[in-house]
């Protein structure tokens, strides 16, 4: 049967609550429309985009420079597989090695397999150059963590809704608390440990910022220790916390502004979500030819990982990150979020505090972990032409595209004061 094409919200809604997994709580909005920092829903209400699809589409939706790249590459060729060689596969690798300052990088196409390529990586370095005892590699994380729904990757996980009833699970996995360098020190104790897996900020456990100390110290530690660092940038990296990568303090990307955190260069760096804009699952994993050169050929891969129509969307997409100084903006534009919104917080209870770095923030809401407070808001942000939404109980994530205007900044900051006022009396 034909797709009916002109959808209410109501007929979209109940499609996907008759033949859909039900695997999320959407906010109660059908989008089918994006352009920049604005969605529009079937029934034609524009709403400012809070949210860029977690991270992805920080350079706006349907960038019109990265659906060029996806039209131009689709009526070539899209897809060879990696048993033959294409003619974007390297030029790829050769831009993207040299704007993040890697010998090498391996293609996948959604950010869990990147991190699962990651885990795979390290242990075998763990093993070949390192010399752990076969089967016995450690990897660190951290408690709060989310990179990933795999199972290996839930094996590291504490969130309860993720793990109950995926079992058994993954060994060699050691889990620490997070900004607790003390704590990492301790568990590197333990010789067979072959990396430690990290977001510089928790996206999902609520934007949880580290101590300013922490990547720098981790990393410090790790070197001495022989074990790889591994950022997962996956939702921190692409500009949106007002530098290239949150982790990395010394790529090859010209522009000063991107100073990262000092001292720091993951030995795996992992990227996802906005290294497309948005527009094509591509993730990547990069590192250095002494950690990328234990993989060979038949070790790993994926049928699309890599593939022409990728390369392109990528090339783009990164390309737009500098041309319109993406970093620059969250970083000046995060600023002025986070000044408006403790100038809410003085005046409300209702937020207790906002925390974040370029545009990658978060307000807790002044009510317990259980309350629908902060899905209430959202819903009432979304009736006021904002969306965004919960993370974990009372936390909300705002996280718009970083092509965001400052007009277009402050019409959201009072979008949103208006509608927290609104349930403050
Ligand atoms: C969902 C969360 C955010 C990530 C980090 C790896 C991945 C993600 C740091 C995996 C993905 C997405 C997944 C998406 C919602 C979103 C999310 F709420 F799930 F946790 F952003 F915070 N590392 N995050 O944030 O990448 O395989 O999804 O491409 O699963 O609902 P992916």
């Amino acid at each position: 049967m034909a797709v009916v094409s002109t959808l209410t919200s109501q007929d979209a809604i109940a499609l996907e609550n008759q033949y859909g997994a039900q695997n999320y709580h959407p906010l109660p909005v059908v989008l089918s429309r994006g352009e920049g920092v604005f969605v529009w829903d079937v029934e034609g209400k524009k709403y400012y985009d809070f949210l860029s699809a977690y991270s992805a589409v920080n350079q706006g939706h349907c960038h019109p420079k990265i659906i060029n790249a996806l039209k131009d590459q689709a009526e070539l060729l899209t897809l060879t597989s990696r048993a033959f060689y294409n003619d974007m596969l390297g030029r790829y690798e050769k831009y993207a090695t040299e704007y993040f300052g890697y010998d090498k990088l391996l293609p996948m196409n959604t950010g869990a397999e990147a991190v699962e390529t990651a885990i795979k990586l390290a242990r075998k370095w763990g093993y070949e150059k390192k010399g752990i005892p076969s089967n016995q590699a450690k990897i660190i994380v951290c408690q709060n963590n989310f990179h990933g729904r795999t199972i290996s990757i839930i094996s590291a996980s504490n969130d309860p809704i993720a793990t109950e009833n995926f079992g058994p699970f993954t060994p060699g996995i050691v889990s620490i608390r997070y900004d607790d360098i003390n704590a990492l020190s301790e568990a590197l104790r333990d010789t067979t440990v072959a990396a430690f897996l990290v977001e510089p900020i928790q996206g999902e456990a609520g934007v949880y910022v580290p101590d300013e100390s922490y990547l720098k110290e981790a990393f410090a530690l790790c070197r001495s220790k022989n074990v790889l660092f591994i950022a997962d940038e996956v939702q921190t990296g692409i500009a949106r916390t007002g530098r290239l990568l949150a982790s990395c303090g010394n790529c090859s990307c010209e522009d000063k502004s991107c100073s990262g955190t000092p001292d720091v260069k993951p030995d795996i760096l992992i990227l996802g979500k906005a290294i497309s804009g948005g527009v094509f699952p591509v993730s990547a994993v990069l590192a250095n030819n002494n950690v990328m050169d234990v993989i060979r050929p038949g070790n790993h891969g994926s049928t699309f990982g890599g593939n022409p129509l990728a390369c392109a969307v990528a090339m783009a997409a990164l390309e737009v990150v500098k041309e319109e100084r993406l970093a620059e903006n969250a970083e000046r534009l995060g600023n002025i979020f986070r000044q408006e919104m403790e100038k809410l917080i003085e005046e409300v209870d209702l937020v207790r505090v906002v925390r974040g770095k370029g545009l990658l923030n978060a307000i807790v809401i002044n009510d317990t972990e259980d309350s629908s407070t902060a899905w209430e808001i959202c819903v009432a942000l979304k009736n006021n032409g904002l969306l965004a939404k919960p993370t974990h109980g009372n936390i909300i994530r705002f996280a718009p595209p970083l092509v965001m205007t400052e007009e277009q900044l402050y019409e959201c900051i009072a979008i949103i004061r208006k509608t927290i006022l609104a349930f403050q009396h």
